[in-house]
């Protein structure tokens, strides 16, 4: 009898203990929450399995690749296509030893060919002339130099540091279309943040797609950020609800708030997000920021999502991604003239440190 007895008893034990196990899991239905702080570059699934309680706990275990080491990237050294696009041209004005219509076909050529679009190329060209003209201009390389100050005035004036919240933790939400580096970009900034000492929380609203959240968990992971994520298809507006109470619980710094950049159709992305927004908005003062993606390598196509956004949700900065690789980079000229919404970082590669603030004198040098 006494086997049998045993047997039972541990039975029991082992039916309450998952069972137990399952209910904490399933308490909160909707959204589950992984709040743990994670080390920054373990992934999840490595970490220590729980311990019995009267074995030692390890420290930490050790990391099993040596970590990358990490750079901070230059504008520079990122901005190749663009730069050996323009920098040609200027130092074929220049040697040619005199101003003339060659001289403005080329600049003007120059700046088309860079994306930075016919209104603004045009109103710089313009810029350039007149003063060329009132300062009785004669030497090209005078001509290039103007060029350069006309550019960085184009682009200056504008605040570009991102939001904070005067108590509680800052909202930060990213907006655009599928591809263009929305979660790459969360993951940059979260970098940054985690680096300067905040608190960071994401919130995996983009539930359109079964990988988004996974995706950004391990970012969450890799920048030692919390994430707060939903299953599959669940709503976005419950996250974004849920990570804003657990980050104020918490007293986390910034919430960055990943949405879907598809929809079935651009009316429902747009009412979506307005409805994020407005979740957002019940918290006084916490929305600091609603960026718009856009993807460098499109151009002019970039310039015309972002005016069909801008016209809808109302944007207060774009993040311009992939600036790295591209011979485009004029867009940041013609996003902030013909918009008026300033650039306000700019992604220049896939890891996590691939992030530069937007500095219009650096990034005017760097073309020059
Ligand atoms: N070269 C380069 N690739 C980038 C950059 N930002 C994002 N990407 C890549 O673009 C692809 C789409 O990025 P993702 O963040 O998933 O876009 P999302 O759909 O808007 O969230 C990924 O392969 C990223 O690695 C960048 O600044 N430079
Ligand atoms: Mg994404």
């Amino acid at each position: 009898m006494e086997p049998l007895l045993l047997v039972l008893i541990v039975a029991l034990v082992v039916v309450l203990g998952v069972g137990g196990l399952l209910l904490a899991r399933r308490s909160r239905p909707g959204v589950e929450e992984d709040l743990r702080p994670t080390p920054p570059t373990a992934p999840v699934d490595t970490l220590a399995p729980e311990t019995a309680p009267d074995v030692a706990l390890e420290p930490e275990a050790p990391p099993v690749e040596p970590e990358p080491e990490r750079v901070k990237p230059r504008l520079r050294d990122r901005l190749g296509k663009t730069r050996d696009a323009f920098t040609g041209v200027f130092s074929g004005i220049a040697s040619r030893g005199k101003i003339d219509d060659e001289t403005w076909d080329d600049l003007e050529e120059a700046l088309i060919l860079a994306d930075v679009g016919v209104p603004t190329t045009t109103k710089v060209i313009d810029a350039v002339r007149a003063r060329v003209g009132a300062e009785k201009v004669s030497d090209p390389e005078r001509v290039v130099e103007l060029l350069r100050e006309e550019l960085v005035a184009l682009l200056t004036g504008s605040d570009r540091a991102l939001g904070r919240a005067e108590s509680g933790p800052s909202v930060w939400m990213f907006v655009g279309v599928n591809g263009v580096g929305k979660t790459t970009s969360i993951a940059k900034l979260a970098q940054r943040e985690v680096d300067a000492g905040h608190r960071v929380v994401l919130a995996a609203a983009d539930t359109f797609r079964a990988a988004a959240a996974e995706q950004l968990a391990t970012w969450a992971a890799r920048t030692g950020s919390e994430i707060v994520r939903g299953q599959d298809g669940a709503d976005p507006g419950s996250i974004v609800f849920d990570a804003m109470s657990a980050a104020a619980t918490r007293g986390a710094d910034v919430v960055l708030v990943d949405t879907a950049g598809r929809l079935h159709n651009k009316v429902n992305l747009m009412e979506e997000l307005k409805k994020l927004r407005r979740i957002v908005e019940r918290t006084d003062g916490a929305l600091r920021e609603v960026l718009l993606v856009v993807d460098a390598s499109t151009g002019q196509n970039g310039l015309a999502q972002a005016r069909q956004f801008a016209e809808t949700v109302d944007i207060s900065g774009v993040v311009l991604t992939k600036l790295d690789g591209t011979a485009k980079g004029g867009i940041v000229l013609a996003i902030q003239s013909e918009l008026g919404i300033p650039v306000k970082v700019v992604g220049v590669g896939e890891t996590a440190d691939d992030l530069i603030e937007f500095d219009p004198e650096e990034f005017v040098a760097a073309l020059f």
